[in-house]
Parts: structure tokens; C-alpha cells; sequence
């Protein structure tokens, strides 16, 4: 059989087959050790074969992973060295930010943008809690609005206190699969209500959810009424900027990367070089100071020997 992994709860896997019916299934040891450098083998996302364990059980044996179109990684609470899988086969990220109550900087709205660029996968961004803004705000979210657009990514102004915008991102969200990610407090649980509607009751996996496993659960995949799924990662602050190499940064940031061949130097990080382009788009306003400013921030953390 074929299916889908919704849930990771310790060994056991939630899937759902092709047929609509859910199962939970687990690796035989042997293939759990198979080379694999992962903390976690089989990610929320994955497609897998499985076969029934026994006969009129909904518990099966995975038997095989199948290759994956993208997969996104944070850092492994075990080692800076081992990665683990948060979640695979997306089509695209959703980020929701607040521009009070709280307020989310642009500097994690960046790092999670460079992140979706890293995996290949186009990024929303939410800004919620639109009922809440003042001239202040309101002038903020024109701001970061443009720079946004600008750069290539889709901004959507929602309330979901009030129900506004939320049409419109059901239209982004629908038969895609959407990472769904924010700091606490922005309205991620609201978010989930408000696209999943009455759905999510029907999706608590039969009932076996407690005893005795513990929640080390990263992501959970959910469907949404209309088509499409989204990944909730649950206690993910942030994913880890694994494998990221401080010459290819400035590529991840898409404005940068169109204009990388005017550099003067092949291997320009942007910062005191003569003859850089991207300093210059800067000066004359054609990138924005912020992300400028952003991206030296990350650039600067990017340990070259941890990876
Ligand atoms: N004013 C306002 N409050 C909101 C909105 N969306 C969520 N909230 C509130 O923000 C708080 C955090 O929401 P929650 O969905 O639990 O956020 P989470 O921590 O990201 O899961 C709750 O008190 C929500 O009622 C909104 O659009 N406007
Ligand atoms: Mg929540
Ligand atoms: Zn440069």
C-alpha cells in the first residue's frame, strides 16, 4: 500500500492511504538504521509504502521511502551535527507575523524567507491582527508591504479575529502543501481554526494520541476542507540555517542574487569590497536598507566550521 505521513509520535507514523483510510505504521529496525544520517528517516510529508501487519489491524510496516521533492531540516536538538527532517514534499511556506501583540521583526521574517529559499519553495507572508493597527502600524505595513512585493513574495493583510483576508489565503492555500509557521502569540492556532473549520476534530487520528508517547511531535499535516494541506510545526521557534555556506547566502535573498554578476568579485559577501553591486543597489535605494542590514546580521552568524 501507499500513503502519506501525517504525524510522527515516536516510532509510530500516521498515515493515510491512497483510499482515504488512516493507519498507523512504524519501520522494522533494520531499515531504520539504513544508512540514513537523519535523526528522523521518515518526515511528516513523506510518501511511503507500507505493508498491513496484521490482517483487519489498521497497523502496518513501512517498507519503503519515496524520494523526496524538498525536505526542510532545523538543527537537531541532539548535536549541532545531525540535522533533523521537520517536514517533506511542501509547495510552498506560510509564515504569520504581527506587527503588535506581538511585534515580529523582520529579522526572523528574513531568516525564515531565506530558509524557503534554501528548500526551492515560494513563501507567503501573513500579517495578522490587522484590527489591531494604528497609524503607526498601518504606515509599517505599507513599508514592509512594497519590500516584499517587491522582492518576489506574496503579503496578505488578515484579522482573523475578524474574518478579514482569510478568503484570500484559503485561495493560496487550496491543493497545496503549506508549511505553517510563527512565533507564539501571532495567531497560528487561530490561523489552523480558521482554514480548517470543523475538519480538524474528524483529523485527531482514532483516538490515539496519549498514553505514554511523548510529545516530541515536530509538524502535523492537516487537510483542508477545499483541497490542499498544511503542516503545523508545533514548538518550532525556528528552523535551523543548516548547510548554508556564507558565499551562497546573498543568494537566497532574491533581490541580491540578480544582481550578483556585477560584483567585482566572484566571492563578494557584500560587505567592505570594492566594486559591489549589491552595496551600491543599497545606496541608490534599488534594495532595501533593512534587508541589507538583515542579511550582514545572519551573515555574521553563519559559523563556517558547523557545517
Ligand atoms: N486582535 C486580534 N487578536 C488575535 C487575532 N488573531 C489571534 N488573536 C489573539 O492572539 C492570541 C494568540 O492567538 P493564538 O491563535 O493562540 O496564537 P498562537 O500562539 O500563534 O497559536 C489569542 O488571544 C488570540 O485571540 C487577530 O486577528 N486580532
Ligand atoms: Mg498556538
Ligand atoms: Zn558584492
Amino acid at each position: 500500500m501507499e500513503g502519506v505521513v501525517y504525524k510522527s509520535t515516536g516510532s509510530w507514523y500516521s498515515v493515510k492511504d491512497t483510499g482515504g483510510r488512516w493507519w498507523k505504521a512504524r519501520l522494522k529496525g533494520i531499515f531504520k538504521q539504513g544508512g540514513l544520517t537523519s535523526t528522523n528517516p521518515i518526515a511528516v510529508g513523506d510518501r511511503v509504502e507500507f505493508d498491513s501487519e496484521n490482517e483487519g489491524e489498521d497497523t502496518g510496516t513501512i517498507t519503503a521511502i519515496r524520494d523526496r521533492v524538498n525536505h526542510i531540516n532545523r538543527l537537531s536538538p541532539k548535536g549541532r551535527h545531525q540535522q533533523h527532517i521537520v517536514a517533506a514534499n511542501l509547495d510552498q511556506t506560510l509564515l504569520i507575523a504581527t506587527l503588535r501583540d506581538p511585534r515580529t521583526s523582520t529579522g526572523f521574517i528574513d531568516r525564515f524567507l531565506v530558509t524557503s529559499e534554501m528548500y526551492h519553495v515560494p513563501a507567503i507572508i501573513l500579517f495578522n491582527k490587522a484590527d489591531l493597527y494604528r497609524d503607526k502600524e498601518w504606515e509599517l505595513y505599507g513599508e514592509l508591504e512594497e519590500i516584499y512585493t517587491e522582492v518576489g513574495y506574496r503579503v496578505q493583510l488578515v484579522s482573523l479575529l475578524e474574518g478579514k483576508g482569510v478568503a484570500e489565503v484559503q485561495a493560496l492555500l487550496k491543493d497545496k502543501t503549506t508549511l505553517v509557521s510563527g512565533h507564539s502569540g501571532v495567531g497560528k492556532s487561530s490561523f489552523i481554526n480558521a482554514v480548517l473549520g470543523t475538519a480538524i476534530k474528524t483529523q485527531d487520528v482514532s483516538g490515539w494520541s496519549g498514553k505514554g508517547q511523548h510529545t516530541t511531535t515536530f509538524a502535523e499535516m492537516y487537510d483542508l476542507p477545499e483541497g490542499g494541506s498544511i503542516i503545523d510545526t508545533p514548538g518550532l521557534k525556528e528552523f535551523g540555517l543548516v548547510n548554508v555556506d556564507k558565499a551562497e547566502l546573498s543568494g537566497y535573498f532574491p533581490e541580491m542574487r540578480d544582481r550578483l554578476q556585477g560584483c567585482q568579485f566572484n566571492n563578494c559577501l557584500h560587505m567592505n569590497e570594492p566594486g559591489c553591486a549589491i552595496k551600491e543597489a543599497v545606496r541608490n535605494g534599488e534594495i532595501s536598507e533593512e534587508r541589507y542590514v538583515n542579511y550582514a546580521t545572519i551573515l555574521d552568524t553563519i559559523d563556517e566550521k558547523n557545517y
